[in-house]
């Protein structure tokens, strides 16, 4: 067979680019472009979707189950790894209590089918509340103030990049992260539209980042302040009658109240933002025809995150800009889960040790350490992660460190041997991507532009089970049954079906099972829904899996449409613009406005060629620009007299990490990337060159966003010295 080229969606990031993929007659990938003609990202490829290739081809990554032999692993294969699961599971469930075992899922899984489709079993299986994922170091905060505000936490509205006059971007830096809850591929190319157009960029953050350095103006803030400068905006319009309100909404004059104390003046110490330039902004957001405020990760990981979210959507809604093109706007998805039908509630119940509120069914990332080391009932003893790195990527990770090394039992789903699996008793690893499908039920939902692509595995399976059916039967066997059947007796056919029944009874339409097409259940289940989805084929529309595998580069559903009042889901079915978990949190930001800031605090950073802890393997990626440096001001590291080595503690801990001075970084403020720290049990042989320091030894775990639970990774008070 001579080199093929075929399409799949890129993996890697949210951006979802079409990527073109050649490969020769072994099945190895021989080049990677962007897919020109796919709607979307027309071609856009960064040198992460170039490196697909080398990362589908590294050496060091798992390809048979591992099983722990003393410091090490052995292969074994995929029965007998699914025999130990189920023993010890139930060992340790019959000793402990179901509520002995855990679960933390990864960022991955936002990207992978197996992740949309088959963790919600996985979870049943276990049957516990502890149930952690990387939304609690990452997007919760969003995800609860939208719940809060529009009564479902997935409904979150995104920038409408393309047709936007103005935009307002705090702690996000998509030149380098290319974009973050809100897909949009060629992210740099948007925002050079939108300047080009005669729009106006205006970035609030405490580094003069690469997205700065597009923008018409760039503003330094002091971390973790993001929530008194939205405040202040909002003090601003209504002072000075600036609202102009144009959906159906609740709690105006409550939101009113809430902001009083919050003038542009009495902000300007904590913000570092002079009040005239605070007012300005709010004068220019009002003023705009079209405009937006888009706030990324350096606002979620932050003290007041969830109150910073809820600000963001607050100034969009008295703006006359939520629901509006070129506005904030909500996607609507070709595929979508079920419509919840009662409205988002957090904290319903609370973590054992520490009293930390639920969201979403999980408990923050941030008491996993307490709850593996607080002994009692309730303990965890066994955990299971799927594509997650905590130690790297959670706060107080070296503490975590230590408590998965006492876990009596740990299964990992993981490609690599890394800081985190070396602790597991079994590593299970995926297939290659290219062997994988693709949809990307999560990130279409945040589109910039309403999207649908499936790409198909571009390679056959050779033996291997997909990614979809380890899940499915990890999920029997920690229920106790290890033994794979086969065909319809299979657990990932029998979750299918479970699932295509329920949702073919609840449409009304059980007598069209039949009709499903697919070349197995997986497939099946995405036709579904895309058939009763809001473009579907049973729903009045055309969509159905036939389609997108006729339309192999995606299909462009048209701009982005005003969504209100119909995706409201709260009580009022009105956006409630002062929930009254949110005012509750206000007293917490007033306290903050009399106490004086730290002198030194710690920030993170994302790097161009680096994706959290797990590409810093690949040759071609690491070195140049992509080093784990601590980013420190100039006058700050002579008045330091730091060299080329600091030390820098922090309460959770301290690192020796090396210096890279730039005038880019705000005085008082220090940056470290996060995912580095590759240690020496790690396989993976460039990383372990390139190990660089563990950002998450200083971050806290003990602080976090009151509301959500989020960690706290963006204004961690350190102290520097040299080393
Ligand atoms: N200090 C600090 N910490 C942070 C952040 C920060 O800004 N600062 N950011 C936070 C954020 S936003 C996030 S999302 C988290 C990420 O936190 P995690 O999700 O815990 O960490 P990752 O580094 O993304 O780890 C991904 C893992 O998945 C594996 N993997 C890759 N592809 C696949 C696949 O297809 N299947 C399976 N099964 N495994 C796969 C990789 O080998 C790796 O082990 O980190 C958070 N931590
Ligand atoms: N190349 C690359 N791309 C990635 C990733 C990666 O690791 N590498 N990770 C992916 C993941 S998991 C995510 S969640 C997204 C995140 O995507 P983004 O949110 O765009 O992430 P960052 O590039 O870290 O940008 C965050 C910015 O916030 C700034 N910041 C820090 N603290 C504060 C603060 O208190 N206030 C304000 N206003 N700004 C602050 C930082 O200086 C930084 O420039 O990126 C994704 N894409
Ligand atoms: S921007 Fe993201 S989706 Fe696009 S090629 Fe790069 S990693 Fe892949
Ligand atoms: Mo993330």
């Amino acid at each position: 067979m001579a080199p093929r080229t075929l399409l799949r969606t890129c993996p890697l990031c949210e951006a979802v680019c079409g990527l073109a993929i050649t490969l020769d007659d072994a099945d190895k990938v021989v080049s990677v472009r962007g897919d020109r003609d796919d709607p979307f990202s027309k071609g856009f490829l960064c040198p992460k979707g170039a490196s697909f290739g080398k990362l589908d081809d590294d050496p060091d990554l798992v390809t048979t189950p591992l099983i722990r032999e003393g410091e090490g692993f052995r292969a074994a294969s995929w029965d007998e790894a699914f025999d130990l699961i189920a023993t010890r599971f139930t060992e340790i469930v019959t000793a402990h209590g179901s509520g002995s075992t855990a679960v933390y899922l990864g960022n991955p899984n936002a990207h992978t089918v197996a992740g949309a489709l088959y963790l919600p079993a996985l979870i049943r299986a276990l049957s516990t509340r502890h149930i952690y994922t990387a939304s609690t170091a990452d997007q919760m905060p969003k995800q609860v103030a939208a719940g809060l505000m529009f009564g479902d936490p997935l409904t979150v509205p995104v920038p409408d990049l393309d047709r936007t006059d103005f935009l307002l971007m705090l702690g996000a830096n998509p030149l380098e992260s290319n974009g973050s809850l809100c897909t949009a591929p060629d992210f740099p190319g948007r925002l050079k539209a939108l300047r080009a157009r005669g729009g106006k960029l205006v970035v609030v953050d405490p580094r003069a980042t690469r997205t700065a350095a597009l923008a018409d103006e760039h503003l330094f803030i002091r971390p973790g302040a993001d929530a008194y400068l939205l405040f202040a905006v909002v003090h601003t319009l209504f002072a000075e009658e600036l609202t102009d309100v144009r959906i159906e909404a609740d709690g105006i004059d409550d939101l009113r109240a809430a902001a009083a104390e919050f003038s542009p003046e009495a902000v300007v110490e904590r913000t570092g933002i002079p009040a005239d330039t605070i007012r300005a902004i709010a004068r220019d957001l009002a003023a705009a025809p079209t405009a937006a405020v888009y706030a990324r990760i350096g606002t979620c990981t932050a003290e007041f995150g969830t109150l910073t979210q809820w600000l963001v959507d607050a100034v969009n809604a008295l703006t006359g800009n939520l629901d509006a093109p070129g506005g904030a706007m909500f996607a609507t998805a070709a595929a979508g889960g079920i419509p919840r039908t009662r409205p988002f509630r957090p904290g319903r119940w609370t973590s054992r040790v520490r009293g930390l509120p639920e969201a979403m069914g999980e408990l923050p990332v941030a008491t996993l350490a307490d709850e593996i080391e607080t002994p009692g009932q309730g303990q965890i003893k066994a955990l299971v992660t799927v594509a997650g790195n905590p130690v790297l990527s959670a706060p107080s990770g070296a503490r975590l460190d230590r408590g998965l090394a006492g876990l009596e039992f740990m299964v990992s789903v993981d490609r690599y041997v890394n800081e985190t699996t070396r602790h597991a008793t079994v590593i299970l690893p995926p297939p290659r991507s290219v062997q994988s499908p693709h949809y990307d039920f999560a990130l279409l939902q945040f589109a910039v532009r309403n999207y649908t692509r499936y790409s198909p595995p571009l390679v056959p399976l050779d033996g291997r089970p997909s990614e979809s059916a380890v899940i499915a039967r990890l999920a029997a066997a920690i229920s106790g049954q290890p033994h794979a059947g086969t065909g319809a007796d299979s657990p990932i056919a029998m979750i299918d079906e479970l699932v295509i029944s329920g949702m073919l009874h609840k449409a009304g339409m059980s007598e069209r099972r039949e009709e499903l097409e697919g070349t197995d259940t997986t497939e099946q289940r995405i036709d579904l829904m895309l058939k009763l989805g809001p473009y579907g084929a049973w729903n009045g529309g055309e969509l159905s899996l036939r389609t997108l595998l006729a339309n192999p580069h995606g299909i462009d559903l048209g701009p982005l449409q005003p969504r209100l009042p119909g995706v409201l889901r709260t009580a009022s079915r009105k956006v409630e613009l002062a929930p009254p978990e949110l005012l509750a949190d206000v007293t917490r930001l007033r306290a903050g406005l009399a106490t004086s800031a730290p002198e030194m605090v710690l920030i993170g950073r994302r790097q161009l060629r680096s994706n959290n802890s797990w590409m810093h393997n690949i040759a071609g990626l690491v070195g140049g620009s992509n080093r784990c440096t601590l980013q420190i001001h100039p006058d700050d590291a002579s008045r330091l007299g730091l060299g080329e080595l600091a030390e820098i503690s922090s309460a959770a801990g301290s690192l020796t990490v090396q210096v890279e001075q730039t005038p880019t970084i705000m005085p008082g403020v220090v940056s470290l990337p996060h995912g580095w720290g590759h240690g020496a049990s790690t396989t993976q042989s460039v990383a372990l060159a390139h190990a660089g320091v563990n950002a998450n030894v200083l971050t806290d775990d003990s602080v976090v966003d009151a509301v959500s639970g989020t960690a706290v990774f963006n204004g961690v008070p350190v102290t520097v010295g040299p080393a």
